[in-house]
């Protein structure tokens, strides 16, 4: 049974011991996040703080502040309700390899699959929890906990919403987890990366010329599959509550927004309604980011808000990004164990693949292959920068399919020693992640890919190769029999 909402999983996180409620009062400016970071760092459980305050404001806020719910592997697990993440990647490859039915038999066998995707559209119902209350016109931000992270940080900002559109053009749902730094009581910024759904379909609204407008529903909180929906790299037509409903292999109930033209989770702690407006574009920032660095001002649409509806007695969930490792690495993780199926359903080539943490993901993935023919590591290269959820990657370092990915040794010791760098390393420009603060241009930049696979006479490579150096099974079994006899201990 897939969650109701986040207090349910916050109830299974404490029954897990994944999670400790914090009585003390804590700050919401900078104090959470010392306290945060120190917990990301020492691999802890999740947070509830129960009395957020904010000395500045003289507020002692009226909810809790959910924190790093999910920075853990296991919590990754617990939100999916999965033993392990290869689980969804199974049913994801599942999903893939259905084929159109040829007689009869294939059709009856395809049947419960296709039920099982019917069932995973979102369901309109007339009402639910976040309608408990319905703020029209007393309404203010200022009653969230919300958290200024980092001290160069240009104000609070709520850091873990949905972010729901719909395009102009398509009519089609988006829903991205942006953040939302809080300018006033009612209204905020909308850092929608200029590569992202949000931003593509505000972009709709300038091109259509018939109005200046744009709603957008901000829920907060809800059961954790659907929020992390928010976070996937899916394709860009495809709505992400049609994916949490197969997460959670239950659909998200949605309900009607009260003053917007969009429906948001029946089951969100809060959500704040507004608009977006062509004609009010603000600066946003600084903010401490996944890089580990500050991210500079820039230029953002304002969200004003026109409603806040919520449960009586919500649950603000918030997380913050910084020097990794921090929850967000998690994130990254379940993306991609998840996605290494999709993946692979294009480039069958690739074995494994590995997103170091010190990377911030975009930075360096390392994939293994099965080389099959010359220059394959170059084909694999290029097809990861044209995908969606890879083509932002800065390095890839491509190596055969004896070396483990996840062991940076391995990859370190084989890798280097297969290159010939000027040979084996290539240089391409295209679209960097808006984050990257080293590129020539804000957007736009370099890309490097290593072939860092042994190199073939077929790809003009024609002195001999070296085996790797193994000792032979005998000597290791005699030295085994010989060892405690040795008195070297071990
Ligand atoms: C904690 C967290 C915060 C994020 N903040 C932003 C953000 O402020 N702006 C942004 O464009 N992407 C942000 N992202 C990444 C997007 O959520 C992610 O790229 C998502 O796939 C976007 O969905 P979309 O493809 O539908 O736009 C954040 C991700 C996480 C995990
Ligand atoms: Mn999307």
């Amino acid at each position: 049974m897939a969650y109701k909402d986040l207090r349910e999983f916050v109830g299974r996180l404490e029954r897990e011991r994944e999670l400790k409620r914090i009585p003390v009062e804590v700050d919401v400016d900078l104090e959470i996040t010392e306290i945060t970071d120190r917990v990301s760092k020492a691999g802890g459980p999740a947070l509830l703080f129960e009395k957020p305050r904010s000395a500045k404001d003289g507020v002692q806020y009226s909810m809790p502040l959910l924190i790093n719910a999910l920075g853990s592997k296991r919590r990754m697990e617990l939100a999916l309700e999965v033993e392990s993440l290869e689980a969804v990647a199974h049913r994801i490859e599942d999903l893939l390899d259905l084929k159109p039915p040829e007689g009869f038999f294939d059709k009856v066998k395809l049947l419960p699959m296709l039920s099982e995707l019917g069932s995973f559209f979102p369901k309109l119902v007339k009402g639910g929890p976040v309608k408990e209350v319905i703020e029209r016109d007393n309404f203010s931000l200022a009653r969230l906990p919300i958290m200024k992270c980092w001290p160069q940080d240009g104000g609070r900002f709520i850091t873990f919403p949905m972010v729901i559109t719909r395009s102009p053009k398509t009519g089609r749902r988006n829903v991205g987890c942006y953040r939302l730094q809080v300018y006033d009581e009612r209204t905020t910024g909308l850092h929608w990366q200029i590569h992202k759904g949000g931003a593509e379909h505000f972009r709709w609204v300038e091109r259509q010329g018939k109005g200046r407008r744009m709603d957008v529903a901000v829920p907060i909180g809800a059961d954790p599959a659907t929020m992390l929906a928010g976070v996937l790299p899916l394709p860009e037509d495809v709505d992400e509550f049609i994916f949490a409903g197969f997460l959670r292999r239950e659909p998200v109930e949605l309900v009607k927004c009260e003053t917007v033209d969009l429906e948001v989770p029946a089951n969100a702690e809060i959500v704040l309604e507004g608009y977006v407006d062509l004609d009010d574009i603000r600066i946003e920032g600084p903010f401490g980011d996944h890089t580990g660095y500050y991210s500079l001002e820039d230029m953002f649409p304002a969200f004003h808000l026109t409603c806040i509806t919520r449960r009586k007695d919500p649950i603000y969930i918030s997380t913050i990004v910084g020097p990794p490792p921090m929850e967000d690495y998690w994130m990254g993780y379940a993306v991609e164990r998840i996605f290494l199926p999709l993946i692979r359903k294009q480039l069958p080539e690739i074995v494994d693949m590995h997103m170091p943490v010190e990377g911030i993901f975009h930075n360096l993935m390392i994939v293994s292959i099965r080389k099959s023919y010359p220059g394959q590591a170059r084909r694999v290269m290029h097809a990861l920068w044209g995908l969606p959820g890879t083509l932002f990657t800065k390095c890839i370092v491509v190596v055969d399919e004896d070396v483990d990915v996840h062991d940076p040794r391995e990859v370190t010791w084989k890798a280097f020693t297969h290159i010939d760098p000027e040979r084996d390393i290539e240089f391409v420009l295209g679209p960097v992640d808006q984050l990257e603060h080293a590129s020539r241009l804000a957007n736009f930049g370099s890309k490097m890919g290593v072939d860092a696979t042994r190199k073939w006479p077929s790809e003009g490579f024609t002195r001999p190769w070296p085996d790797e150096i193994k000792m032979d099974p005998e000597t290791k079994k005699k030295i085994d029999a010989l060892w405690a006899r040795l008195g070297i201990g071990g």
